[in-house]
């Protein structure tokens, strides 16, 4: 068993395919679970790698008495599109899998007598703002406000990060924890490695890889939508000094992050300075302009700046001259 060992659910994911580097640099020994193979790029990270459902306890137990992970990262779900097509899918996933997996941890914890790090990807879904009024007048929201989600993927979410803090506090105070819970609410995630699939904050990186492409873009939110939005290396970069925080800096479990916050009227006009002949229009989807107008504008992340040194590289200029523009004209040009 290594001394430095993290498991990653969900690893062929968006976010796993640039966290999986991330801890090899950092010089964690990886074990992934994923319902679809890994790909060969990731698989050379890993010690082991599995393929099944989060949901799927017996072989999730399987690999964790196997690696006894110190470090967990536990990115399996639905996302919030996926999640309200799919809401009993998604309860199932996003609920029952992150309770089974922090039980399981918590197992583990007991028998080795090391506690686990729990690292939970929440998100800005968690939050609702009832109308467009509130949500213009709400500016940058805090942790502790409008945490009332409409959509089931923001109810999932929300209700695991009670469950973590849960485990590794008031649990804890029964001398029974094991679990050391932390969590960031993602904002929109944009990355010129991947294509965002079943979220809704997609349109954003969607109209960037489509322009890049020369592929006409249907945008299904109205132009005026506003969220916040970071790169993909800069949530990484964070979700791993939360990870590597010092317990005692740490005034909260959860923690908002974001880099920049424009409409989506603002993200054509960026990427047509960069792709001039960009053929985007704004067709919005009631069901999803729904979801974007009960997420927030904004967000606040002093307490992530504060306690663990968030300080995103990327602002919005630099995420598409320096960050996606060349990475995508790169790949799209070799004709990926
Ligand atoms: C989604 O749109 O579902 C995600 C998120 C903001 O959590 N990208």
């Amino acid at each position: 068993m290594s001394a430095k060992t993290a498991l990653v659910t969900g690893a062929v994911g968006e976010m796993g395919h640039q966290l999986l580097p991330a801890l090899a640099t950092a010089g964690y020994e990886i074990v992934a679970l994923d319902l679809a193979v890994l790909p060969a790029e990731l698989i050379r990270y890993c010690k082991e790698s599995v393929e099944t459902s989060i949901t799927e306890t017996g072989r999730v137990r399987g690999l964790l008495e196997r690696h006894r992970p110190e470090l967990v990262f536990h990115l399996a779900a639905l996302l919030s599109a996926s999640a309200e097509r799919k809401p009993s899918l998604a309860h199932k996933v996003n609920v029952g899998g992150t309770v089974a997996l922090i039980q399981l941890c918590q197992e583990q914890a007991r028998a080795t007598g090391r506690s686990v790090r729990f690292m939970f990807p929440s998100s800005i879904a968690v939050y609702g703002l009832p109308d467009q009024a509130t949500k213009e007048a709400a500016g940058e929201v805090r942790e502790h406000q409008w945490t009332q989600p409409t959509g089931m993927y923001g109810c999932n979410k929300l209700y695991c990060e009670l469950l973590g803090t849960y485990y590794s506090t008031h649990a804890l105070h029964q001398g029974d924890s094991g679990i050391d819970f932390r969590a960031i609410r993602f904002p929109g995630l944009i990355s010129a490695e991947t294509v965002p699939n079943g979220g809704t904050s997609d349109y954003g990186p969607e109209m960037i890889h489509a322009a890049a492409r020369s592929l006409a873009y249907s945008c299904f939110v109205r132009e005026d939508s506003r969220l916040p939005f970071m790169t993909m290396p800069d949530a990484v970069d964070g979700f791993m000094k939360l990870a590597c925080a010092d317990e005692r800096s740490l005034s909260t479990r959860v923690y908002n992050i974001k880099a920049f916050s424009p409409t989506a009227g603002q993200f054509r006009d960026k990427v047509l300075e960069y792709f001039p002949r960009a053929d985007i229009r704004f067709e919005p989807v009631a069901a999803r302009q729904m979801i974007v107008d009960s997420w927030p504008a904004d967000v606040n992340d002093d307490r992530a700046r504060t306690d663990w040194g968030l300080n995103p590289q990327h602002d919005f200029d630099s995420t598409m001259g320096d960050y996606v523009v060349p990475a995508l004209r790169k790949r799209y040009l070799a004709g990926d």
